[in-house]
């Protein structure tokens, strides 16, 4: 049903969370369909990665275990990046175990990716269980981030200017990790103004609801429109591998239709999937689908000839994942990660990746 359905249209579907309609929105006003796969291994690495390739991509994908130096500087630099440019990041992570565990994994450890991946995924091997669990966490987390910006609103001093609706903390714009540690708001008891309505009112500007201002081609240009979509809601999401890219992968008919069945009943906090197809077949289905395992023929090579690495990826070309599998999110990273020049080949799969969702609904 979602196969030729514009970007856009699905942002205002029904069934489509905030963050879920965000990233829909975003993808449609940057026009790029692209995800890296960031795999390398020092924070410099990475910083300079997403800064080279930001503006070409919707969401930068991370394996944070891979980073040997990965610590807080990591993590608020590339929240800044993805600020800056616009794109969320997803930690590949693929929790695996109970609930108990997972919540633990998700949350602390040297790495807390809760706090700093709008996006994670996860296997649904133990059972759907480990969905509720990271869900619970993921709520967790938000509550105290709501809670520092509580806390920081209420320490400040009322002004004459403060009404019910413009009151919004200074740092609404700044990194939302520096408020989540509570513990270093400052201990002051001003009086308290609506907090609940500027929650309200960040809220709505993130709702799935349509944005005449963004839904509609009015001619602005994507500067201007990103401005009008503003930051990232400070939300998560989880992708379900139903299937992978690598041969001979046990992610198969029974197991991958489980997995669509465990998507549909947490539609608030399941996204979509990591797939090599698109999975959405019922009418309330708006799962978006990332696929990895995608690279480019070499130059004069023709699309269709098996391509892969000697360890068991197996690659796509964009057009055959987008417009023939109907997925909606291209994930690449040796393919742009090995250019010679990085930009350039992050744009030369943007363009493949945009053309290929273009023919697919008809555009
Ligand atoms: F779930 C999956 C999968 O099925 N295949 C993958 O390749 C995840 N991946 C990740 O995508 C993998 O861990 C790499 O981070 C990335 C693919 O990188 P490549 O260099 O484009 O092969």
């Amino acid at each position: 049903p979602t196969w030729t359905c514009s970007y856009r249209e699905r942002a205002v579907l029904p069934n489509t969370s905030s963050l879920a309609a965000y990233l829909l929105r975003l993808i449609a006003i940057k026009k790029t369909n692209l995800c890296l796969s960031a795999d390398v291994t020092t924070t410099a690495e990475l910083l300079a990665i997403a800064e080279e390739v930001g503006d070409s991509i919707c969401v930068l994908k991370t394996h944070a275990d891979i980073v040997s130096d990965f610590s807080d500087r990591t993590m608020k630099g590339l929240r800044d990046i993805a600020r800056r440019k616009h794109f969320l990041i997803f930690e590949d992570r693929k929790f695996a175990d109970i609930g108990e565990t997972v919540q633990k994994q998700y949350t602390g450890g040297p790495l807390r990716i809760a706090r700093w991946a709008e996006i994670t995924n996860a296997h649904i091997l133990p059972g759907p269980a480990i969905v509720t669990a990271l869900r619970e966490a993921a709520a967790s987390t938000i509550a105290s981030y709501n809670t520092a910006v509580h806390t920081e609103i209420t320490a400040s001093p009322p002004t004459d200017h403060d009404d019910d609706h413009d009151v919004v903390p200074s740092s609404t714009s700044a990194d939302p990790l520096e408020r989540l540690d509570v513990s270093h708001a400052p201990d002051r008891k001003h009086s308290v103004v609506s907090i609940s309505t500027t929650i309200s009112t960040r809220t709505e500007s993130i709702s799935p609801h349509p944005r005449p201002d963004i839904d509609h081609d009015d001619g602005a240009d994507t500067l201007a429109l990103l401005e009008r979509l503003g930051e990232a809601p400070y939300l998560r999401s989880l992708l379900l591998l139903a299937e992978m890219s690598s041969e001979g992968h046990l992610l198969t008919g029974a197991y991958t239709a489980t997995c669509v069945q465990i998507a549909r009943a947490h539609r608030d906090f399941v996204m979509g999937f990591i797939a090599q197809h698109a999975l959405n077949s019922e009418p309330a289905d708006n799962f978006i689908t990332m696929s990895p395992g995608v690279q480019l023929p070499p130059a004069g090579q023709k699309d269709g000839k098996k391509l892969g690495d000697a360890l068991g990826q197996q690659y796509n070309s964009p057009r055959k994942i987008v417009l023939e599998q109907g997925c909606d999110v291209i994930i690449v990273g040796r393919g742009i990660l090995k250019a010679a020049d990085r930009r350039e080949e992050a744009e030369r799969y943007r363009r493949e990746g945009w053309r290929a969702y273009e023919e697919r609904v008809g555009l």
